[in-house]
């Protein structure tokens, strides 16, 4: 049996580096008997999520090179959403969880300042799903060559929220080694929306990658959608980097309405003052945290960001 870590899946093919010799490639199919567990098994996505990038597993070898998983390690977390509305995914209604990766070390919620314009509501639901997978969550400012004046001000904003906030632009190199020193060492993800430069970054952090991106698929109009797949890659001292396939926005998942407000920093110091226990702090009386949305302790920005999230919570849903 083989200990090896899962980089990539495609077409029902997972592809693991060996923990002896992380430069080998071994192509495996997962034991048939994993499938039987999920009893959904229409199901296509829920039945990837048994085995995701980043998860560690053990391989039995065929005689052609070939390999099958055979286990699956706990997780010691995983990244996930709300897997998109889309015909087959949807179960008594509910929407299921669509796992990204798992054992990372650390979240980097790309964004950019311009092409495609920066948006707060959308990066407050990418750090809601980060936070709420207790993974270490940093956020990446990306294409401040071409930044407006005003937008730069959401650097500021953001620290002073608690979040190391690192600006970078590929054009200029500006953040680029902060950037990489952060990363040594770790398991990081980059997510973000499509286009905002996260295959730009790790081809100028690592040039040997020569990842695709949104510039060279001229030819088929797409321009941003060009990281397919999710893409562990080995960079070298112990580092390893998960580029993330390009989405619009996402739903966090497996979030009550109650909870929802510890994944807001700024919000935790507060909650336990709120006179309601399970306040959701929308328009219950004695809200700590509707007052400090008056007093402007809170942005009023980021309650807007909460309201707008707490309101796409499905009732009743289970979790
Ligand atoms: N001006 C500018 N353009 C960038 C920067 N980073 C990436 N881009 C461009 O943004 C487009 C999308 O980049 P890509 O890496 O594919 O985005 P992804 O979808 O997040 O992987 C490409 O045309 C890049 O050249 C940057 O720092 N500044
Ligand atoms: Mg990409
Ligand atoms: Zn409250």
């Amino acid at each position: 049996m083989i200990k090896s870590k899962v980089f990539r899946i495609e077409s029902n093919m997972y592809y693991a580096m060996p923990f002896d010799n992380p430069s080998r490639v071994i192509r495996s199919t997962l034991r048939g008997r994993f499938k039987n567990d999920f009893k959904i098994k229409r199901d296509k996505l829920y039945v990837t999520d048994i085995c995701v990038v980043g998860d560690l597993v053990d391989i039995l070898m065929n005689e052609d090179g070939t390999g099958v998983i055979q286990k699956v390690y706990y997780r010691e977390n995983h990244l996930s959403r709300k897997a998109p509305r889309v015909k087959g995914v949807s179960f008594r209604g509910e929407r299921m969880e669509q796992v990204i990766a798992s054992n990372l070390d650390r979240l980097y919620v790309i964004t950019s300042f311009n092409r495609p314009e920066f948006n707060n509501k959308v990066l407050d639901r990418f750090l809601v799903a980060g936070e709420s997978s207790r993974i270490e969550v940093f956020i990446v400012m990306n294409k401040i060559d071409i930044a407006e004046e005003h937008d730069l001000e959401w650097i500021e904003f953001y620290k002073r929220l608690g979040y190391t906030v690192i600006p970078t632009s590929i054009k200029t190199g500006i953040g680029i080694d902060d950037l990489k020193e952060s990363l040594q060492g770790k398991t990081g993800l980059f997510w973000g929306q499509s286009g905002v430069g996260k295959s730009s970054l790790l081809n100028k952090l690592f040039p040997s990658l020569s990842i695709t991106t949104g510039d060279v698929s001229g030819s088929t109009n797409k321009g941003t959608h060009t990281t397919a797949s999710v893409w562990m890659f080995d960079v070298g001292d112990d580092t390893y980097i998960v580029d993330t396939p390009g989405v619009r926005e996402i739903d966090p998942y497996g979030i009550t309405k109650q909870d929802l407000s510890h994944y807001m920093r700024e919000f935790v110091p507060l909650l336990n003052q709120c006179k309601f226990n399970g306040c959701t702090h929308y328009h219950e009386p004695g809200c700590v945290i509707y007052d400090a949305v008056e007093n402007e302790t809170i942005s009023e920005l980021r309650y807007d960001s909460y309201l707008r999230m707490l309101e796409t919570i499905e009732e009743g849903m289970l979790y």
